[in-house]
């Protein structure tokens, strides 16, 4: 896409610092704050935001495992015309994330923003909260809609379904008690486990995150022994869930945050899974392991002060699957 977009100045931690979380104080762990927008849409447009065509875009970085999943959501359901996305720049300093070409980011296209807290900004002017993605805004408001990752994921799921591919249901009713119950366990122990091994404030915190991650990783290596993905022969949205953290686990997960227990590539079940799924173009042309790497090892200056991005370790995403 051609545009004359406004860029933010280049990365520049010598004089904005790095980004903070304000962290609760005398959390005992790491905790994940509530995302304040929290707005939905709907198919009759009774939440106040109507699903329509070209008229909700999605900012996400590559980098970033709750936004990875609405992008893969929406590249599974064939949205890519219906809702439109664009990329931030991986590295963040004290600014946060922010607009600037580079390789597979570049401009606001809708907008002109040059930082993301532009749009937090313009939906609730003196905002003073967290500036994170995935971020989900409607052009009719000039306002985000939500920020919430579970929420984006599943109205994109449901309310779009006019224009979605009718064979791709990811959180089928019969199932949704059960995908539930999963969702929940990977959640605690899998997607925000890494990050409470990684930014662990003491050495009981981390012991005990590294042993649920770990259990619930064998727990999932033995459930996928029986079967293709973790319900059966259908995707279902626990599977877009699991492997987002999986996608980063050798390469930034198990080494940055400590969580080396075992490799995704030390069980068999999980890495062909993993494998199996990277084959499809929805996870496919939305995993980009240069921008995940680079954010991660540069953006944690408490885990990695000298942000030097590590080479390694190898790992062959093409290797053949065979998982029947
Ligand atoms: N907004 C997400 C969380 C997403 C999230 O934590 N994103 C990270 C990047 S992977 C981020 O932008 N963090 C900045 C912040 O939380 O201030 C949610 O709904 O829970």
């Amino acid at each position: 896409m051609t545009t004359t977009a406004p860029t933010a100045s280049p990365v520049d931690f010598a004089t904005y610092g790095d980004y903070t979380v304000p962290a609760r104080k005398g959390a005992a762990a790491f905790e994940r704050p509530v995302y304040r927008f929290q707005g939905r849409i709907s198919a009759d447009g009774s939440t106040g935001h109507r699903a329509e065509p070209g008229r909700y875009h999605l900012y996400v970085s590559w980098a970033c495992p709750w936004a990875h999943r609405a992008a893969i959501v929406r590249s599974l359901l064939g949205l890519h015309d219906v809702v439109s996305l664009s990329v931030l720049d991986p590295v963040r300093d004290g600014r946060g994330w922010a607009f600037r070409e580079g390789p597979g980011h570049g401009p606001d296209p809708v907008n002109g923003f040059t930082l993301l807290r532009e749009a937090y900004e313009a939906t609730d002017p003196g905002y003073d909260g967290h500036v994170s993605t995935p971020v989900l805004w409607d052009r009719e408001t000039g306002r985000i809609v939500s920020n919430n990752f579970p929420d984006i994921t599943r109205d994109l799921g449901s309310a779009f379904a006019r224009w979605a591919d009718p064979a791709v249901v990811l959180y089928p009713e019969p199932l949704r008690a059960e995908i539930d119950a999963l969702n929940q366990v990977v959640y605690d122990t899998v997607n925000n486990g890494v990050y409470k091994c990684g930014f662990a404030p003491n050495q009981a915190a981390y012991d005990a995150a590294v042993q649920a991650l770990f259990a619930t990783l064998d727990d999932l290596e033995a459930r996928l022994g029986g079967s293709r993905f973790l319900f059966g022969d259908a995707l279902t949205e626990s599977d877009v869930r699991l492997w987002v953290t999986l996608a980063r686990f050798d390469a930034v997960y198990h080494y940055h945050f400590k969580a080396n227990l075992r490799r995704l590539t030390d069980y068999p079940n999980l890495w062909g899974y993993a494998r199996d799924l990277y084959r499809l173009p929805a996870f496919r042309e939305t995993t980009h392991l240069d921008h995940i790497r680079r954010h991660y090892y540069g953006t944690h200056p408490m885990v990695n002060p000298l942000r030097i991005v590590p080479a390694g370790p190898i790992v062959d995403w093409e290797a053949p699957v065979d998982r029947g």
